[in-house]
């Protein structure tokens, strides 16, 4: 039962925990494992008014004074729209044998509507035709988070209709490349996209307001199960899910009223919107059921229309929470939560202070994968980090935090698949540096270095050689002992 999960079981943490002889390490790995990197459409593509693409809420926002740092935009990025010649020679000298990108719907429908754009719908062919010419597998994802602007001004994502709109977007991508596109990630990080765009405590493109926020999440998920339903009509061999942001949650202190508080932000921030594709309903617990439905504008028939029987489960892994009860503190009534991004007194973190938890990937991945019925796939659609490392006097950038970074994420993934999770993949977030929203340009993820003030030259970090040896031996060579010295 979906969101009935209680807290992991001691032997699937002690395993989780437990050493592994390092002779073991990086054995596991099944065939055809996807070693992959991911990137997305905003961040990376630039040519913001090239070919008929027309304006993303993303386009309107990072252009808002204040709201980015340094003013940072979108419009040239990494000028992959250009560029990315340059970079499918990049994912080939990586040896990844799969590429996850999005696509970005303002190319494809300019205003959100209507006929798709030829020279959009070429872009991204020619994109997926080179990748599979290299071997390597595509996963594009339908949404990354640039709705057209005019769909916004239309009412956005609170606007039931805008279900309608999203799911003929995914049925023309489905038709234009479903022949040659197996797998498809419809929503990346459904909860950002809503979240982050309308809880009070994000300042981001489309608000802050709290109760908008639950409606535009009850219309996300009849547009993920509207979209699903398209992509299984065109071709019911079409596997499709979508990338879900999921992170452990751990009460703040040992009162009674923080471990139900941190069970609720569990269901809240991890099942809203699996529960509904799986079930056609929300998670229990959260919102009191008699205000549940006039709060969503959940409609009769809605019950179906978010059903999506998801082929395989998306995870996108950063770090933990811990979380307080607080009561009214996030505006959505009855979730009374106060969640921390990671532990106060955590020593390892990121260049964005972001805790470095590596066994947290274990703990949520088995309890998602129990609580969603313990039989699909499941595919790390994102991990990594951020850290700023530049090019030395030689050029070289001696990165070594991130290849322990990632080094220590795929000894649990090790250790996961082991124990019997039936992982299937990992991308690596990301291929390039890129643009990270509010932050601009002044947290660096990639495998790659991307010189923005020099024509975005790119250049390999030393874990993009490391990566390169582990994608290269199926997780054999790479993830024993400590940061090998770089190539
Ligand atoms: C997200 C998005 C990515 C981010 C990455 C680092 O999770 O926010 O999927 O676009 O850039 O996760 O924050």
């Amino acid at each position: 039962m979906l969101g009935a999960g209680l807290a992991l079981p001691a032997s699937w943490l002690s395993r989780c925990t437990m050493a592994r002889i390092p002779s073991e390490v990086g054995r596991h790995f099944p065939p055809g494992f996807h070693w992959g990197a991911a990137t997305s459409a905003y961040q990376i593509e630039g040519a913001v008014h090239i070919d008929g693409r027309g304006e993303s809420v993303w386009d309107r926002f990072s252009h808002t004074p204040g709201v980015t740092k340094d003013g940072a935009t979108g419009d040239v990025a990494c000028d992959s729209y250009h560029r990315w010649p340059e970079d499918l020679a990049l994912l080939k000298r990586l040896g990844v044998n799969a590429y996850r990108f999005s696509i970005a719907w303002p190319r494809i429908q300019p205003q959100g509507a209507g006929a798709p754009h030829r020279r959009g719908l070429e872009y991204y062919a020619r994109l997926v035709d080179a990748l599979l010419e290299a071997d390597i597998q595509p996963l594009p994802t339908l949404y990354h988070w640039d709705i057209p602007q005019a769909l916004i001004e239309a009412g956005g994502w609170p606007n039931r209709d805008t279900a309608r709109r999203f799911s003929d977007y995914a049925s023309i991508m489905g038709r234009a490349l479903g022949d040659r596109v197996r797998r498809w990630v419809i929503f990346n990080e459904p909860k950002a996209a809503t979240g982050y765009g309308y809880l009070p405590q994000h300042r981001e493109p489309c608000g802050t307001d709290a109760l908008q926020h639950l409606r535009a999440s009850h219309v996300i998920n009849l547009a993920q199960g509207q979209a699903f339903a398209a992509l299984k009509a065109i071709d019911p061999r079409l596997q499709a899910s979508s990338a879900f942001d999921v992170s452990p949650m751990f009460p703040a202190s040992d009162s009674e009223l923080d471990h139900a508080a941190a069970e609720r932000f569990h269901r809240f921030q991890n099942l809203w919107y699996l529960t509904p594709a799986l079930e056609g309903r929300y998670p229990s617990g959260v919102i009191p059921p008699e205000r549940l439905h006039q709060l969503l504008d959940f409609r009769e028939g809605d019950e179906q229309d978010v059903r999506a029987d998801l082929d395989f489960i998306g995870l996108n892994y950063y770090s933990r929470f811990f979380v307080r009860h607080a009561p009214l503190a996030s505006g959505i009534p009855g979730l009374d939560v106060d969640p921390h991004w990671g532990a106060a007194a955590a020593e390892n973190r990121t260049d964005l202070g972001w805790e470095v938890y590596p066994q947290g990937l274990y703990e949520i991945m088995a309890r998602i994968h129990r609580e969603t019925g313990g039989q699909r796939p499941l595919y790390v659609t994102e991990n990594g980090a951020a850290y700023n490392d530049a090019p030395g006097p030689d050029g070289r950038v001696r990165d070594s935090r991130r290849i322990d970074y990632l080094r220590t994420h795929l000894r649990t993934l090790d250790r996961a698949i082991a124990d019997g999770l039936p992982v299937r993949g990992y991308y690596c977030w990301s291929l390039l540096d890129n643009f990270e929203w509010l932050q601009g340009y002044r947290a660096r993820f990639g495998l790659v270095y991307v010189d923005f003030d020099h024509e975005q030259r790119r250049v390999m970090k030393d874990s993009a050689a490391w990566y390169a040896r582990v994608a290269a031996s199926n997780g054999r060579h790479g993830l024993g002992g400590p940061a090998e010295p770089g190539p």
